[in-house]
């Protein structure tokens, strides 16, 4: 549909923002898209969404400079609004999430991929928060994620100074959990998302939550979402094959468990 395409392939869908003339800067077409798209995962079928750009030169060049340039202060409230419930709805998608961020991550564009569960890059992607340079701060949750993912004295000093960073400092940083050649960027998001999708999908769910509620309250009360987490996957038919088929005689054990995400 319109800005965003998405596919499903076995239990893997891919997200791609196809707006390439404006390098998939997020304007509020793309974010109704978007969330338009996010609405329709079926959580019954898909196990982990891959989320990219179009086109080999960017992932998300940002916010439509053109679009925010006009706004008022209650129209740039209500974009920074709009922007910011895509992406939560993004992060509490209940299925795990990769970003493969393939050329410019660029404000919202780095603020989309940090929504994401992991991020991968191309060896050309160029990620920055360079809204200071533009006269405002970094709006879809810019100087909130990227301190909880690269710690606040680095955080900082991305947004304070503008400067943008290649693959290899993004990986250094904890950023990116990897970097690849372009052409091996998808394929490599594939693979890694196959793999989580072999796993079992109530107790891969359960722990996205347990990590992401967790990381927002004290520890006492993280171990106590964990433990809810953890006795939420007894009595399922996962959990049911999945140590069945541990505890069976070597002869009738499986390699891949078909787990049936119930
Ligand atoms: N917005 C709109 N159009 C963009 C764009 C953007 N962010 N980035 C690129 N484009 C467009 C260009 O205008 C150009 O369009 P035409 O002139 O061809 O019509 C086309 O994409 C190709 O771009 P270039 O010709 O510039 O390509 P180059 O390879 O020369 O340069 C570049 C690529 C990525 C270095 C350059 O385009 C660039 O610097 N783009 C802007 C990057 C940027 O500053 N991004 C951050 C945007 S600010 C908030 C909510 C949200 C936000 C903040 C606050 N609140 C509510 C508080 C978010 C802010 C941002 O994301």
């Amino acid at each position: 549909m319109g800005f965003v395409d998405y596919e499903v392939d076995g239990a893997v869908a891919t997200i791609t923002i196809n707006r390439p003339k404006a390098l998939n800067a997020l304007n509020s077409q793309v974010l109704d898209d978007l969330n338009a798209v996010l609405d329709g995962v079926d959580i019954n079928t898909v196990r982990c969404v891959i989320l990219t750009g179009a086109g080999e030169k960017s992932f998300v060049a940002g916010a439509d400079i053109g679009e925010m340039s006009t706004l008022t202060k209650a129209e740039g409230e209500a974009f920074g609004k709009k922007g910011n419930d895509v992406f939560r709805k993004l992060e509490t998608l209940p299925v795990p999430t990769i970003a493969a961020v393939n050329g410019f991550a660029l404000g919202g564009g780095c603020e989309i991929s940090m929504s994401c569960d992991i991020r991968i890059c191309s060896d050309n992607a160029l990620f920055g928060q360079p809204e200071v340079g533009l006269g405002i701060t970094p709006g879809f949750g810019g100087t909130q994620r990227l301190a909880r993912i690269v710690g606040v004295g680095i955080a900082k000093q991305l947004i304070y100074t503008a400067r943008n960073i290649k693959a290899d400092e993004a990986y250094r940083i904890g950023l990116v959990n990897a970097v690849y050649p372009q052409e091996e960027l998808l394929p490599a998001a594939k693979k890694m998302a196959e793999t989580i999708a072999k796993n079992a999908p109530i107790a891969v769910r359960n722990c996205k939550k347990a990590i992401n509620d967790g990381l927002q309250v004290n520890i006492d009360d993280a171990l106590v979402i964990e433990e809810k987490l953890f006795g939420d996957c007894f009595e399922t038919e996962d959990q049911k094959a999945g140590m069945g088929n541990f505890l069976a005689p070597k002869e009738q054990k499986v390699k891949v468990v078909p787990f049936k995400n119930c």
